[in-house]
């Protein structure tokens, strides 16, 4: 079998083994298509079925989360966590609870991060859980509830040489301090568990930062490397959480304007840059809607449709939102009014036929999997200065983080020219990720 014929059955299998789950077989299609000319050079790789191996979880643990709300009444969701590849280190990756969350995507989030967290260049593997129960609208005694309900079942399953979960859409510092709180409840274990703590119970420091900075860090490095700069730029950024407001505050601190945000329900534009200041009052203090910003900016407007916000003109493009958030349609609008960088704070936010739009215009394209692995390198940063029982000040962790992003940014880049896509991060990145997990799961044998 050659290798395209390769490539063509392991997708066969995965499609058969995993029906209708669209987002993992994206995902899956995506990495496979660029990995063609890494085993061409490496034929050991197929007789040792390794990419069959790849594509298939190590463990998928599906359970039931049973839980009591506000009035008295059962609810009952469904918890996930997929441990998918642990050959460089114990499986970490975050959990997300959101009212859309499937088994797909779960795997999906899980299957790229063995190659986000490989990039890291630190010794972590990859895997990821969640549930469907969303903490919008809920009370914090009906999260809390949920929380432990969900810990109960999953604390079998983790541990800090074992599996190390932490945030995601819908899981922030409040979700982690319950979860937190049952685990060691149940396990009477102070260890670090759970990355994205409290400051006071064994977080890091700029964990919370990390993602945003981590994001801006790498794409100004992807931009100097094509002689440009966030300096004067206009940017635009979806989402208004965690990922979404730390891009804000590097992109503006390295001279950018940011101009516009959003959340699931709609966008603001605000012409004399985003007040970040006043986001963070109305998504992180006040849990509210990114509507409210226009009440005390007259300047500002709000339209009703968060993917109308890449109709907004600007220089860079930062989705920090959620999946498949930019289709073709909107990724030809950013190209028409004169965007020249699109770079993934969200994991997977650009559909298949976006970026092959961006490819076609020659747009500068940093993929999620290296642009947005500060959160999950800082979060190893955090594993390691729990296991030293020792902390770390802000600007110490920070200057890893932003080593960590420069030096993934040189191994995608070098990863890409070096199979013939010179330019082509996307490549690159699924290139370099997968080469350290490969080298490890031979030297590991078949398991
Ligand atoms: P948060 O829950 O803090 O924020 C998510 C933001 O995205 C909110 O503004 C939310 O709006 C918006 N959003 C969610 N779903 C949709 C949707 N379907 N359409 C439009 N907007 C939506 O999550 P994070 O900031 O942590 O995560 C954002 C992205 O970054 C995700 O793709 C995540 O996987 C990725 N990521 C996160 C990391 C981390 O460290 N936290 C690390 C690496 C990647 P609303 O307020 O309406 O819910
Ligand atoms: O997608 C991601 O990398 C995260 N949500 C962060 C994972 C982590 O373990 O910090």
């Amino acid at each position: 079998m050659n290798v395209n014929e390769y490539i063509e059955s392991v997708l066969a299998t995965v499609k058969k083994r995993n029906p209708g789950e669209a987002e993992f077989y994206q995902a899956v299609s995506e990495v496979l298509d660029t990995l063609r000319p890494v085993l061409e050079a490496h034929p050991e790789y197929q007789k040792a079925g390794l990419i069959e191996r790849l594509v298939e979880p190590e463990k998928i643990i599906k359970f039931r989360v049973p839980w009591v709300d506000d009035s008295g009444k059962v609810q009952v969701n469904r918890g996930y966590r997929i441990q998918f590849n642990n050959a460089i280190g114990p499986y970490k990756g975050g959990l997300r609870f959101r009212d859309n969350v499937t088994e797909s995507v779960i795997k999906f989030l899980g299957f790229e991060q063995i190659f986000k967290n490989s990039l890291t260049g630190l010794p972590i593997g990859g895997g990821k859980g969640g549930s469907d129960f969303d903490p919008k609208g809920k009370s914090d005694a009906e999260v809390m509830r949920f929380c432990q309900s969900f810990m109960t079942e999953l604390f079998k399953y983790i541990g800090a040489d074992t599996d190390v979960p932490a945030g995601d859409i819908g899981v922030g510092a409040r979700e982690i301090g319950f979860l937190y709180g049952q685990y060691k409840r149940l396990t009477d274990l102070y260890e670090g568990v759970l990355t994205g703590k409290g400051l006071t119970y064994g977080g890091s420091l700029a964990r919370k930062e990390a993602t945003g900075f981590g994001l801006c860090y790498f794409t100004e490095e992807m931009l100097k490397a094509n002689g440009k700069s966030f300096k004067g730029r206009t940017v635009v950024i979806s989402g208004s959480g965690n990922v979404a407001i730390y891009a804000a505050v590097k992109a503006t601190a390295l001279g950018g304007k940011v101009v516009a945000m959003s959340d699931s329900n709609g966008f603001v534009y605000d012409p004399d840059g985003i007040d970040i200041e006043l986001v963070k009052q109305i998504k992180e203090v006040g849990r509210g809607r990114i509507s409210e910003y226009v009440k005390t900016k007259p300047n500002a407007c709000y339209g009703d449709k968060c993917s109308d916000i890449w109709g907004v003109k600007c220089d860079i493009a930062l989705p920090c939102a959620t999946q498949n958030e930019i289709n073709g349609e909107s990724a030809k609008k950013l190209v028409e009014n004169g965007c020249f960088c699109v770079s993934e704070g969200a994991n997977m936010p650009s559909t298949p036929d976006a970026i092959e739009v961006y490819q076609s215009s020659g747009i500068l394209f940093g993929p999620a999997k290296a642009a947005n692995a500060g959160g999950v390198a800082t979060s190893a940063l955090e594993m390691s200065q729990n296991s030293m029982r020792y902390s770390w000040t802000f600007d110490e962790v920070d200057g890893k983080l932003h080593d960590i992003m420069v030096n993934i940014f040189k191994n995608v880049e070098s990863a890409a020219a070096k199979y013939g896509m010179p330019g082509n991060y996307a490549a690159g990145a699924n290139i370099a990720g997968f080469l350290k997990v490969a080298d490890a799961m031979m030297a590991q044998g078949i398991v």
